[in-house]
């Protein structure tokens, strides 16, 4: 019954999350190792605080294997399930193994079944590189500020039961020719094995995107203020080693950036500020933006990726990920206003 209060408690927090704020739990699934030596998968309810969990009833299922746990997931740590604790009965029963080529970790929970497969690109939420022997897949799911970022890497120094550690990072400023009061800089790197990771900074134009893996990225900068938005992409490709901190590295908004302006807007309808989002996102009918407002959803570059309307818009096919909701209204005569708000869909 304990355990049941327990588990009913976790969901009530979890769907809590989902619904109102970052940061939110995306995965429990924290780190992996195919290593045949040692196989192993780590467990971590972070950022949440969600006090000592009972994992009981909960099963992970391989191409190869079959578990069925019996431990704790204590607060604010991890738990590393492998064939070694599960024959001493440790963290339950059954086996843990890995294909160390491609596999799917699959982790079944009494509310919901999720999973994460190798190799994959770009990694994502549920899709991470192949670990290297005697190496590991990471996540990396952090909240700077008040955005949150995640992404799967490649790491060969495994940490199983602590911290993540050893992802790349890209560092340097933003060039603009001013920084609005009021306003909020993002950076965005995109690539091939490790996407959606953002800078985010307030006052100044110097950026830091932790949690990458090695590779080539493709840099944007947004920066949004009660005026509208303003955006661009660096237009060579910046490559990062592994686990290496790559410093120095410009964004120049004042020759790329692309601008959207309007008269000076209702400061209390444009604030930018983050929704989460799953599957819908509701746009208010009696929005403030009044008739002929055209709606687009844009990703973190600035492109379109829908047409919005009021009321309910699918965005369940979207990649998880950052987008802005940019409205324009033509509200007298030729004179128009956009307004522009962050949203953040999560599966
Ligand atoms: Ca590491
Ligand atoms: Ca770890």
């Amino acid at each position: 019954m304990c355990r049941r209060l327990l588990w009913t408690g976790l969901s009530a927090v979890i769907s809590f999350s989902f619904a109102r704020a970052n940061p939110v739990v995306l995965t429990f699934l924290n780190e992996f190792s195919a290593d045949p030596e040692h196989q192993w998968v780590e467990l971590c309810a972070r950022p949440l605080t969600i006090g000592d969990t009972w994992l009981t009833g909960w099963r992970i299922t391989t191409s190869c294997s079959e578990c069925t746990l019996d431990c704790l997931l204590p607060d604010g740590g991890m738990v590393v399930i492998d064939s070694q604790g599960l024959a001493n009965h440790e963290v339950g029963s059954g086996t843990f193994r890995l294909n160390p080529e491609e596999d799917v970790i699959t982790l079944h929970t009494p509310g919901w079944d999720e999973g994460v497969g190798y190799p994959r690109t770009p990694t994502d939420i549920g899709a991470a590189p192949c670990p290297p022997l005697h190496g590991s897949s990471s996540f990396w799911n952090h909240c700077p500020y008040m955005e949150q970022c995640f992404n799967w890497y490649m790491d060969s120094t495994p940490t199983p039961g602590a911290e993540n550690d050893d992802y790349s990072t890209i560092a340097g400023h933003v060039l603009v020719d001013y920084l609005p009061d009021n306003s909020q800089l993002y950076v965005y790197a995109s690539g091939p094995y490790g996407n959606r990771c953002v800078g985010e900074t307030c006052l100044t134009t110097s950026y830091t995107v932790p949690g990458l893996g090695a590779g080539p990225y493709q840099l944007s900068a947004t920066m949004i203020w009660p005026h509208g938005s303003w955006n661009g992409e660096r237009p060579d490709l910046v490559e990062v080693g592994y686990s290496q901190v790559l410093t120095g590295v410009v964004i120049d908004l004042r020759t790329i950036g692309v601008t959207e302006k309007g008269p000076k807007p209702q400061a209390s309808s444009l604030k930018p500020h983050a929704t989460v989002v799953r599957g819908v996102l509701w746009l208010e009918p009696a929005s403030s933006i009044k008739h002929q407002a055209t709606s687009r959803l844009l990703d973190a570059a600035g492109r379109k990726v829908l047409d919005l309307h009021p009321g309910a818009n699918d965005v369940s096919r979207l990649a998880p990920g950052v987008y802005f909701v940019s409205e324009r209204s033509a509200t007298s005569g030729k004179r128009s206003a956009v307004a522009v708000r962050k949203v953040v869909v999560t599966r």
